[in-house]
């Protein structure tokens, strides 16, 4: 008797996992092993819309063969030299990201919270080194609700007891306001020892929460009339996600410190960027920051692609016009379960209103039955965010799949 006759391909790679891998995450059951474009397939063949994105790392499509083939043709002459030694994909790198994003300086990381980490650092030796405050007494202002990634230094900072809870004692020097609360920021910004603001111009992970219009405008205004760094975390938000190359982008604002990440790669491997002028960046003297794999050559040459296919495809324009399409697709599902329909662009979610707290599971649960994958984020709330190639045809389908599941919730 074959193996597959006793149980499926799915639960034998599901068991294998949870028996010999560390239980940080409750995955859908679903067990992929193909990606292509706006499609996903299991191990038994089965093909999913993919609305999810690794969490918006694959804005360009699963396996975008432009940047495939960078990856193939860089990992076959050289992938990596450390930072001891220049490096011509470095050198390209550096000099088309800051052109494309209209900074004077880059500072090349892996994962996302790298590129936070350092935008913490970098803002911390502007703090003491231009603006002059007491040594070990800056302060960086954060948002409740915040999302900035894992380390102990940021988890510091999160309001999220799921994120913090037993992982104390803490990094200190954070003040924590409410988003979009800018009576809030203003009253904080009065403290001469503030060096930084860092915020999300779209929370993710509190369930995709957009700030009033105008809010990151004014925001950036204060800190500047408060002589304190914007920084603006677009590892989720940015390259094109939101419907512009940078949420920052709908309402003019010009970060002091940019971070990037997640799609800087295509989702073929962690390439994180942290982008400042020289007044900032040149703080930073060598042997101060560094990291082993920051800035290597095949993830230069990967980034360069990663960032070209987005505007050749005009991938920020199709985000917002696709992101208009779905919104107002779901709004005429008139769903009693959907309480609010909320995002910009291709960033989008929705809140189920049910007495079941498991609703938002139950319904991710019968769209992957149906085809399409989504995951809950907090509880009650649905992300959808597809790669930004999609298109209206694949998006009704979409719309389709949705309609039809929400029916397990009556
Ligand atoms: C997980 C979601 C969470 C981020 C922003 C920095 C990072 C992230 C705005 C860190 C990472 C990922 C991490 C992943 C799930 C996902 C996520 F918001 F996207 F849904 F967790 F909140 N800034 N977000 O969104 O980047 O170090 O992961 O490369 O940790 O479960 P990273």
């Amino acid at each position: 008797m074959s193996l597959e006759s006793v149980i499926t391909k799915s639960d034998y790679y599901i068991d294998l996992e949870t028996h010999c891998g560390a239980h940080n995450y409750h995955p859908l059951p679903v067990v992929l092993q193909k990606g292509e474009g706006i499609f996903v397939w299991d191990v038994e063949g089965r093909r999913y819309f993919d609305f999810l994105s690794a969490y918006s790392a694959v804005n360009q499509g699963h396996c975008h063969p432009k940047i495939i083939s960078t990856l193939v043709a860089q990992a076959q002459k050289l992938t990596l030299t450390s930072r001891a030694f220049y490096s011509a994909a470095l050198a390209e790198f550096s000099e088309y990201i800051t052109r494309y994003f209209g900074y004077d300086k880059v500072l090349p990381m892996n994962t996302g919270a790298e590129g936070v980490e350092t935008a913490l650092k970098l803002c911390r030796h502007w703090g003491y080194r231009v603006k002059k405050i007491p040594e070990n007494k800056a302060k960086i202002i954060v948002c409740e609700g915040n999302f900035h990634g894992r380390t102990l230094g940021i988890v510091s900072f999160s309001t999220d007891p799921g994120s913090k809870k037993d992982f104390g004692p803490f990094l200190s020097g954070f003040e924590i306001i409410p988003y979009n609360d800018l009576p809030a920021l203003s009253r904080v910004l009065q403290d001469p020892d503030i060096a930084g603001f860092l915020v999300e111009p779209i929370q993710g992970e509190a369930g995709v929460v957009l700030p009033d219009d105008g809010y990151l405008a004014k925001a950036k205004q204060y800190c500047e009339d408060a002589n304190v760094l914007f920084i603006a975390d677009e590892i989720q938000t940015g390259l094109c996600r939101t419907g512009k190359p940078l949420a920052c982008d709908h309402e003019k604002v010009r970060p002091d410190i940019l971070i990037l990440g997640k799609a800087l790669s295509g989702g073929t491997l962690p390439i994180s960027a942290v982008l400042a002028d020289d007044s900032i960046m040149l703080t930073l003297q060598p042997g101060e920051h560094g990291s082993t794999y920051g800035g290597n050559p095949l993830a230069s040459k990967i980034a360069i692609t990663s960032l070209e296919v987005l505007q050749q495809e005009k991938m920020a324009e199709n985000a917002e016009a696709m992101g208009g399409y779905f919104r107002e697709g779901l709004a005429r599902l008139n769903s009693p379960h959907i309480l609010e329909i909320r995002g910009k662009g291709l960033l989008n979610a929705i809140v189920i209103g049910h007495h079941d707290p498991q609703a938002a599971w139950n319904l991710c649960m019968e769209m992957k039955k149906n085809g399409l994958l989504a995951k809950p984020t907090h509880g009650d709330k649905i992300r959808f965010a597809p790669p930004l190639i999609i298109n209206q045809e694949a998006l009704s389908e979409s719309l389709q799949i949705i309609e039809k599941s929400l029916k397990v919730l009556d």
